[in-house]
């Protein structure tokens, strides 16, 4: 009996009401290519993002490396008391951030996790904490155009798709948008107005309890992996590798980060030999995202800053600063700011007319990102 067929017996046969399965997208369809159909590269467009940042919200060996216009917001993640444990990403178009990010890190299988992470609720109620303060925080006119998304593989696809379940704000108003993947059942009432997107991996041994819960307005399964292997089909580092491959025939964006990350392989189930295309140069990934207005003064600050012992180490490692420093019109001076997550953290306008001098004002200018960072990462309330 195929895995799916025994599911659905054992559904019927628990006579539970709600019983749900994922449409399965990459069967059929218009328009192939490579195998892949029309609709699956394009759910494929608007998850590979999400499912890199679940991966990289568990910190390990699998994790991806981020398209330089998307920052961690800290280095590290908190790990609390009953393993919950989140990162946030911020994702700019050019200087605008336009979306926050949460991930929420699933858990290896386990009683401790399952029962007091997820069915005593306690990541449940913490993850729901995360996302209203960072919620309360977006209500700033600055971030008026910036979105809210909640991500996650497992339990933590599970604590996203709980969180969702009722408003962000306290006024009652407050959605993010939802992107889950091989994710733990949910059981509360899932309104149809909230966008929530979940992809699994058919197989995925979770697929049996997500029998008994309710289904999200758009569930879907892929067969990355061939057949049905409980415990593998349940990677999230192969979903993501599948989602970010097959995206790159459509997306260059994609194509981008297949070449950043070249361990990215051919989906096992793809027996069309057809890559996607893939750029030739690419960029570093920029956590310290220097912006200028100028030519010149961008490439001094970019050398400035990676010859910055104490910079370089952030450069590289994607946290949430950025420095501006731009000519302002006419009267040779610059103006320069800090931001940490979206935040201005300092400014300062120099008057440096003479080429020479405009050296030893980006010297200042990092100098003083320096001092900043420093003190930031020695305070003991962070
Ligand atoms: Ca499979």
């Amino acid at each position: 009996m195929r895995a799916g067929a025994l599911a659905s017996a054992l559904c019927a046969a628990a006579l539970l009401g709600g019983c749900t399965t994922s449409t399965a997208i990459d069967r059929g369809g218009a328009n192939p290519v490579a195998g892949w159909n029309a609709g699956t590269r394009a759910l494929a467009a608007n998850s590979w993002l999400y499912a890199q940042l679940a991966i990289n919200a568990y910190e390990d060996h699998e994790a991806f490396i981020l398209p330089g216009d998307v920052v961690q917001r800290t280095p590290t993640l908190g790990n609390d008391d009953i393993g919950y444990a989140y990162v946030i990403f911020d994702r700019f178009d050019g200087d605008e951030l336009v979306e926050t990010i949460i991930a929420y890190r699933g858990t290896e299988p386990g009683f401790d996790d399952f029962v007091l992470g997820s069915v005593l609720g306690g990541h449940h109620d913490r993850g729901l904490a995360t996302a209203m303060a960072v919620y309360e925080q977006m209500q700033a006119p600055q971030y008026a155009q910036t979105s809210l998304s909640l991500t996650g593989h497992s339990l933590g696809g599970g604590v996203a798709m709980e969180v969702s379940e009722q408003p962000l704000g306290e006024d009652g108003e407050g959605r993010a948008r939802i992107v889950a993947f091989n994710s733990a059942p949910r059981f509360g009432a899932l309104d149809s107005e909230t966008d929530r997107l979940s992809i699994v991996e058919r197989g995925d041994w979770l697929g049996f309890l997500r029998q008994f819960g309710n289904r999200p307005s758009e569930a879907y399964s892929l067969d990355c992996q061939p057949g049905f292997s409980p415990g593998r089909d349940h990677s999230m580092r192969d979903l993501a590798e599948c989602l970010t491959w097959i995206a790159a025939y459509d997306d260059p964006e994609a194509g981008l980060s297949l070449a950043q990350n070249p361990l990215i392989g051919r989906p096992v189930s793809q027996t069309s030999p057809e890559r996607p295309r893939v750029p030739a140069e690419i960029g570093d990934g920029v956590p310290i995202n220097p912006h200028s207005n100028d030519e010149d003064i961008a490439y001094r600050l970019r050398q400035r800053l990676t010859a910055s012992p104490v910079l370089f180490p952030w450069y590289r490692s994607r946290v949430g600063w950025r420095v501006h420093v731009d000519r302002l019109e006419g009267d040779g001076r610059l103006s320069a700011y800090w931001v940490l997550n979206g935040v201005e953290q300092s400014r300062i306008v120099l008057t440096c007319e003479e080429p020479s001098s405009i050296e030893s004002c980006i010297d200042l200018i990092v100098s003083g990102g320096e001092a900043m960072v420093v003190d930031f990462y020695s305070r003991p309330e962070r």
